[in-house]
């Protein structure tokens, strides 16, 4: 098959620690089992697979890595790895693992008070509780220091006005990190979804990350108590530093889609005969799957050097960028070029590929689009801020 040739010519398990491929392979296990049987009908269906959440909770990959409260502990290149193994079979489950573990339990995590990380994140991680990251307002998602939700003390209590939108899970969460402005600049707020006030609206009429969620949550006067607080979040770095997890792992789980996209197309190429002989045997074809290949090798070695960095904890957030941009552009060309050697059955729901094509134009979107993180590598080498 494709995938052993390209195993046999990038031999990237070489570059793996023991450890890491086992998380890899058991993602991959999951992936085949509790959602590749199912996803084409849930993407058609729209459906929302909450067993899916179950089995990806049982695995032990929500928040997988954080370090103790019921979390695994694991190293960034292995959460990169099961990144990968989720998107190569769909973006939408990728990013639920993301939105919990990258977004909302990174949050308290990282910023939490120790009630606020001991009552909550052992339950997240085991499923329990799902948890969403409300970020992005309608206004537009690129200029989070625009935010008009904001949180007014009074007396103890904190009161939230404001709108946010396409915050993935809300409408199927128990818990939401919700950022707002305050007198005293960007705090965030740990806000039961059952709280007065608190109420979602699914997003419709999406073509992408069909079988996930996305929605709008209104924030009308809701009242928290002095402890909803992240105590140790102030500013826009709070939540700048759970999106660096987020893009991080997108880096990784693109990479998955592009893997797939060739596997498909490799397999569908030397099937196929026109012309008296397989497509793959001729020159135009071996070209596409040459770039589609040598764009995969390139990306997947990105994703592990900026892991290992993530690892070895000297990641400056500019560098998640490049792998962010380049990973998300270089899978939609492979995944473009996949579609065009399946020829009119790649535009059927046979193949994967216009699924994919479909969700990466999300992620191309979501976590920084393509603008913002180019203008991010812009000021790395510049020094200069040319976002406005
Ligand atoms: P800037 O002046 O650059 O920074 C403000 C403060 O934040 C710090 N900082 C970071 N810290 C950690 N990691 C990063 N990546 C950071 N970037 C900046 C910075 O050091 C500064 O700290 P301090 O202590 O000096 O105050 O802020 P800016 O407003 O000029 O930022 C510009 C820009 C474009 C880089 C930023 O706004 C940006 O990244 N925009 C894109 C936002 C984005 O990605 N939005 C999508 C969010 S996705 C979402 O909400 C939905 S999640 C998915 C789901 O729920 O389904």
């Amino acid at each position: 098959t494709t995938a052993d040739r390209m195993k046999a010519l990038f031999d990237f398990d070489a570059h793996l620690s023991t450890d890491e491929r086992a998380w890899r392979d058991k993602a991959r296990a999951v992936a085949a089992e509790a959602i590749a049987p199912f996803i084409e009908a849930d993407f058609d269906d729209k459906h929302f697979r909450r067993e899916t959440f179950a089995a990806l909770a049982e695995a032990g990959f929500l928040g997988m890595h954080i370090s103790g409260y019921g979390c695994a502990g694991a190293g960034a290149v292995a959460y990169g790895l099961v990144c990968m193994e989720l998107e190569a079979v769909d973006a939408g489950w990728r990013t639920a693992v993301s939105v919990q573990g990258s977004l909302a339990m990174s949050a308290i995590a990282k910023y939490g008070s120790e009630e606020q990380k001991t009552t909550l994140l052992p339950r997240m991680a085991a499923g329990e509780l799902i948890g969403c990251f409300g970020l992005t307002e309608p206004d537009g998602g690129s200029d989070p220091a625009a935010m008009t939700t904001f949180a007014r003390r009074d007396g103890s209590d904190w009161v939230l006005q404001g709108t946010k939108r396409w915050i993935g899970l809300a409408g199927l969460a128990d818990v939401a990190v919700i950022w707002a402005n305050t007198d005293e600049g960007v705090r965030g707020f740990v806000v039961p979804t059952g709280t007065p006030g608190f109420s979602t609206t699914e997003i419709d009429g999406k073509l992408a990350f069909r079988s996930s969620r996305q929605y709008e949550v209104s924030l009308d006067a809701v009242r928290l108590p002095a402890e909803a607080l992240l105590p140790g979040a102030k500013g826009l770095s709070g939540p700048f530093g759970c999106l660096n997890e987020a893009r991080y792992g997108i880096s990784w789980g693109v990479m998955g889609a592009a893997r797939t996209a060739i596997e498909v197309a490799g397999d569908y190429a030397v099937a196929r005969e026109v012309f008296g002989a397989p497509i793959a045997s001729r020159q135009l074809i071996q070209k596409r799957l040459a770039d589609m290949f040598v764009e995969y090798e390139k990306g997947t070695l990105l994703a592990l050097h900026i892991g290992r960095l993530k690892d070895a904890k000297s990641l400056p957030y500019d560098q998640i960028s490049v792998g962010k941009l380049n990973n998300v552009r270089s899978a939609q060309v492979i995944a473009a070029s996949a579609r065009n050697i399946l020829g009119g059955e790649g535009i059927t729901d046979r193949f994967p590929i216009m699924r994919m094509m479909a969700n990466l134009e999300a992620v191309s979107t979501y976590e920084g689009t393509e603008e913002m993180h180019t203008l991010i590598i812009g000021r790395a080498l510049t020094g200069l801020a040319a976002f406005a």
